[in-house]
């Protein structure tokens, strides 16, 4: 059987979980339409997001079309979980993309639609909505085309909209107006086609076309526009013929090599780690032994090699245990007691890096009850496996813990979760905007085996370079390869990593080459008499003591500017609300580079830094008669302004040299 990973994406609240409901009523796999705002939806199944009506988490829920089984991956809209997102996208065949007939495209779907073009994701577009008051059909495919892509063509036309009564009449696949529309777009990435259509119009069969439609959309050149309604199931059987006929099922050899990836992580009713895995090739059976590795960049850290205990399968609306599962379908993997969102199982494969920015901002989160301080702990580290962005750090010195956020209303579900899950009521400390340190200059320093004051046995020597914006940081040796064992290479190089996660000012230290200049170590046989002797022989540990010492007295050397996030907005606004919009924009100290009006809307385009988004925010309703639509997303990090923001070290600092190796030595 055929599998196709289908997500739906859209802007919040544009009706993503309510069509989820209604294709899977429409499969016969649930017999009463549950509503979002009763609660009784399939997917929006977190206590949470059916207290708050709003889709939190991914989640898969799947159907049949024949020989094609369909797993729906219901995402959500709010801006503050596209991390979630960002983790479907990855597994994912193709993608509805819903757009409100009503609110029409909004600044999430030109995110949304962005990141699909990118990868290349085939996508169709559903206009939803078309019953509710205030749909305008039209006007919303008019605006498809400018802000979204001209690449679109309407599989249907729209009768009542606006009316409980509303209805969407697919044309007649010989429709001669959808044929000359179809030729005209296709015609642009097929020679062939483009020949046939100048040579004379007329002879292009309407199957010709009808495949040659399939062939773009799978492609992801074009995209047909369903229209309907998730809540009154018009157009409701044309999209899911649509998603059958112009769609790809996912491919992939099942007898090749295992390889997979970890979207998303849950926790069983004992607590156990299921693992959400879509499988890219191979075959991977319950107690396959299978390697763990870290995903892209900010991912998870490798978990070795574990054995699988038991797995489901999505199926008619529910979990089904198998014993296998092969190239191009989901499963949940238990006894991956290691595995974290963003691994790889099996074979790692090349995979496309994150598509949205981290988040740019951070708090401290503390406990009503100090007691509760341990708790805590434990509740975050277990909401992390399942978020690994929200980066939980403890501060050693401080004792105090901090988590990285998109945004306030994420926040809200950290607090409830923590409340409702885990019976933990907390504050937060004032949300401020995370930073990265450059190194500015070059600098090196070395630390020698046996000289006075290195408490380690161990020679390290850095050298830590500037490099490109957006390179992060690499690890290079300027030693002959094979003069130090693997395993202590191995212990220099993480710790550089480790240590850089706070530079002089405490933020991480990113952009930079740091290359290993010197090394030395006492072998393990040191004695005449060859016996081992730990006070004369090296180990990984003299390494990971030595390494921060020298990491951050080179970088002490080479010096470091702090750098704020900035990011690129783009505002839609009347046009009679340009002038104060721009003054206020002034007041933020942000950069207008464009300022566009066609009459009576207008357009400002430009950057500002990402600390005084909320405030943009903020004042927009007002500024804009509640009109004002606003759509940033990251753009770059630019130095910050005097005194350069800093943070406090949450280890022990190892420019303290004295209180560093007290702690260390400990
Ligand atoms: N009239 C009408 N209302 C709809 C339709 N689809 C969804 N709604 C309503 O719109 C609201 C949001 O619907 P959801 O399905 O939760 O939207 P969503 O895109 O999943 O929202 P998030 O997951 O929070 O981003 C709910 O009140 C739905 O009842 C529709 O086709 N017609
Ligand atoms: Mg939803």
């Amino acid at each position: 059987m055929r599998t196709l990973n289908l997500g739906i994406l859209a802007h919040v609240d544009a009706g993503k979980t309510s069509l989820t409901e209604r294709l899977l009523f429409a499969a016969g796999v649930i017999d009463e339409i549950g509503r979002v705002d009763d609660g009784s939806t399939q997917t929006d199944t977190l206590a949470l997001e059916r207290q708050r009506g709003i889709t939190i988490k991914a989640a898969v829920a799947s159907f049949a079309l024949d020989d094609l089984t369909v797993n729906l991956i219901d995402t959500p809209g709010h801006p503050d979980f596209i991390a979630e997102v960002d983790r479907a996208l990855g597994v994912l065949d193709g993608a509805v993309l819903v757009v409100s007939a009503v609110e029409g495209v909004q600044s999430q779907t030109r995110v949304l639609m962005r990141a699909l073009r990118r990868l290349r994701l085939p996508a169709l577009i559903f206009v939803n909505k078309i019953d509710r008051a205030g749909a305008a059909c039209e006007p919303v495919l008019r605006s498809i085309t400018a802000r979204l892509t001209p690449a679109v063509v309407p599989m249907g036309t729209v009768t009542g909209p606006g009316t409980r009564d509303a209805g969407f009449l697919p044309y007649d696949t010989a429709d001669a107006g959808l044929a000359v529309r179809l030729a005209d777009l296709l015609a642009e990435h097929d020679d062939a086609l483009l020949a046939a259509y100048v040579d004379d119009q007329t002879t292009l069969s309407c199957g010709r076309l009808r495949a040659e439609l399939t062939a773009q959309t799978r492609a992801a050149l074009v995209h047909p526009v369903f229209f309907g309604s998730a809540v009154t199931g018009a157009g409701v059987a044309a999209l899911t013929a649509g998603i059958r006929e112009f769609l790809p099922a996912g491919a992939g050899d099942a007898q090749a090599p295992p390889s997979g990836a970890v979207f998303k992580v849950d926790r069983g009713p004992a607590g156990e780690r299921i693992a959400y895995v879509r499988m890219f090739a191979g075959t991977v059976r319950v107690r396959d032994r299978l390697p763990l590795t870290a995903g892209p960049p900010g991912g998870a850290q490798p978990g070795g090699a574990q054995r699988v205990t038991g797995m489901s399968v999505f199926e008619r609306g529910s979990m089904v245990r198998c014993e296998s599962v092969s190239a191009g379908q989901i499963a949940t993997l238990r006894g991956l007691s290691q595995a974290r969102i963003g691994d790889m199982i099996g074979v790692p494969r090349a995979c496309d890096v994150r598509q949205f920015s981290p988040p740019a901002l951070e708090t401290v989160v503390v406990p009503a009850r100090r007691a509760d301080r341990g708790a805590l702990l434990a509740a975050l580290t277990q909401l992390a496996e399942q978020d690994p962005l929200i980066n939980l750090r403890q501060d050693d010195v401080r004792q105090e813990i901090s988590v990285s956020l998109y945004g306030e209303v994420q926040k809200e579900v950290i607090a409830a979760t923590l409340a409702q899950e885990f019976g933990l009521a907390v504050e937060f400390r004032q949300t401020t905007t995370i930073c990265i340190e450059r190194p500015v200059a070059s600098g090196a320093a070395v630390e020698r085996i046996g000289e006075p004051g290195n408490p380690f046995l161990a020679t390290v020597g850095l050298r830590v370079d500037p490099a490109a914006a957006g390179s992060g940081v690499r690890f290079g040796l300027d030693i002959e390869l094979g003069a130090l064992p693997l395993a202590f290479l191995r212990a220099v190089e993480e710790t550089v990593h480790v240590t850089l996660r706070q530079g002089l000012r405490g933020w991480q230290v990113t952009d930079s080459t740091v290359t290993l200049t010197h090394s030395g170590y006492y072998p393990r046989q040191s004695h005449a008499h060859a016996r081992f002797d730990k006070s004369m022989s090296s180990t990984a540990t003299d390494f990971r003591g030595l390494t921060p010492l020298v990491v951050m007295a080179a970088l002490n050397q080479a010096g470091t500017r702090v750098h704020e996030p900035v990011q690129r907005f783009h505002l839609e606004l009347p046009a009679d609300t340009t002038g104060g919009v721009l003054a206020a924009l002034a007041r933020l100290r942000a950069v207008p580079q464009t300022t566009e009006t066609s009459g009576l809307s207008g357009t400002i385009e430009g950057s500002i830094r990402a600390a005084r988004v909320r405030e943009l925010e903020q004042e927009l309703p007002a500024l804009t008669r509640g009109e004002g639509v606003l759509e940033c997303v990251f753009g770059h990090y630019e130095p910050a302004g005097h005194p350069p923001p800093s943070r406090p070290r949450a280890d022990h600092n190892p420019l303290n040299r004295a209180e560093y190796v007290r702690h260390v030595t400990r």
